[in-house]
């Protein structure tokens, strides 16, 4: 029996399935979850001694590579001034100007420990600030596991076939609205009755739980028209796409400048770390300046500022995201031929160092179309590719990562083993 599989029947006995966040349990893809006890560049290595080329990258903070020497030391330099105070830090404030300076719709931040409370507490300031209750989601679209957002949600919660979680009161889920994302006669057609009791459209800007499936043309578009017309927020989850699909974020890529963002894994270079921030006049009706109540014993910590501001100064570096986009786009195009050459039906998406496939011939833009694709086929060729020594997600309803730190080298490798595995299914 391996070390990995002992650790998990051990964990499974404390932790519900195991686990500490549902999708890590491989449910969806049969077998057993590796135990990881290192990392490096592009690279982890598990219990069993086994590397393996990662494209998870701890779910997108990893973006200069697992234990940048830079993010290290700066991180073991701010370890020995202590690890937690309670009180304000110059460094929170060198991080907002920073995340200002890259994302010009922020005017204000407010940072907190998790991409789920930066969410939940962006949700409640947009209701404070328009004093209505409904809010509009996208079907597949997850933003974190607060009660109001986690209705035809996405990641874990399609993993486990659940997108409405129990638990949730049925008299706070009607306030949730849900859509087809990238259905923009779906939008028009809400506003168009509904527009003014909406406080807000929370939007993955390129939805990265459901698979990587890119926004078509005019849809955020006309989420901004839309809110613009009504005067509900309009409220971007960055925290996959936040200097992941540009420096700036799918902001900056598709020029649509929302009234709220959310932020969260590279803000915090690899540490647990979350923010919500926008126009001003809306962040000044949280308290201690106005009447929105958030708070957090972790906020702004300084190990996880410090990650975090030394990751934001890295990825400012000329040059960064060209390379960056070129060796993703070196890894999608490869596996597409390899699929190809196989007779394999499947297609890719790619924003920015961000990347999915999916089992099926047509361009994937569509909720309904990524649950017709081949999970089964997906299932095999994920536990190809981890025996393999590729770490994808497993499943195939969430997004790949591409880090500064994969080489050419890297992704010819992982080209080369997903040949044998196509052929092989
Ligand atoms: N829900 C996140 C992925 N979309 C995090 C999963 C995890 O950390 O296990």
């Amino acid at each position: 029996m391996s070390r990995s599989t002992s650790l998990f029947e051990a964990a499974k006995h404390v932790l519900p399935g195991g686990v500490n966040s549902p999708v890590r349990a491989f449910a969806r893809v049969g077998g057993h979850p590796v135990f990881i006890k290192q990392s490096h560049g592009p690279y982890l290595v598990d219990v069993d001694d086994r590397q393996y080329i990662d494209y998870i990258g701890s779910w997108g903070p990893m973006i200069v590579g697992h234990c940048h020497p830079q993010v290290i030391a700066r991180v073991h330099q701010a370890l020995d001034q202590g690890l937690s105070f309670g009180a304000p830090t110059e460094i929170e404030t060198l991080m907002a100007n920073k995340v200002c300076e890259i994302m010009p719709s922020i005017e204000m931040l407010r940072m907190v420990s998790s991409g789920t409370e930066a969410t939940m507490s962006a949700i409640r300031l947009a209701r404070g600030f328009t004093r209505r209750d409904k809010i509009v989601k996208f079907e597949g679209c997850y933003h974190g596991h607060s009660d109001s957002l986690l209705v035809k949600a996405g990641s874990g919660a399609l993993t486990m076939g659940e997108p409405d979680s129990l638990g949730v009161p049925a008299s706070l889920a009607q306030h949730t609205i849900t859509l087809e994302y990238n259905n923009i006669a779906e939008v028009e057609a809400l506003f168009a009755v509904s527009g003014s009791q909406i406080a807000a459209v929370i939007v993955e800007p390129v939805a990265g739980n459901m698979g990587l499936v890119p926004p078509v043309p005019g849809f955020l578009e006309a989420l901004r028209a839309e809110c613009d017309k009504s005067g509900a927020v309009l409220i971007f989850d960055e925290v996959m796409t936040g200097f992941r699909v540009a420096l700036g974020g799918a902001q900056e890529a598709y020029n649509i400048r929302p009234d709220l963002t959310t932020l969260g894994k590279i803000i915090g270079g690899g540490m647990p770390v979350g923010a919500f921030g926008g126009r001003r006049d809306i962040m000044s009706l949280l308290a201690p300046l106005g009447g929105v109540y958030q708070a957090g014993t972790l906020s702004g910590n300084p190990i996880a500022m410090t990650a975090g501001l030394a990751t934001l100064e890295l990825i400012q570096a000329p040059g960064f995201y060209p390379d960056l986009f070129a060796r993703t786009t070196q890894l999608v195009q490869g596996l597409q031929t390899e699929a190809d050459a196989a007779g394999i039906e499947f297609t890719t998406n790619q924003a920015g160092a961000m990347f999915g496939f999916f089992f099926t011939a047509p361009e994937v833009r569509y909720f309904s179309q990524v649950m017709n694709t081949d999970t089964a086929r997906f299932n095999a060729f994920f536990n190809g590719m981890l025996a393999a020594g590729i770490n994808l997600a497993p499943s195939p309803f969430e997004s790949g990562f591409v880090s500064a730190a994969h080489t050419e080298a890297d992704i010819d490798a992982t080209i080369t083993a997903a040949r044998t595995v196509f052929q092989s299914l």
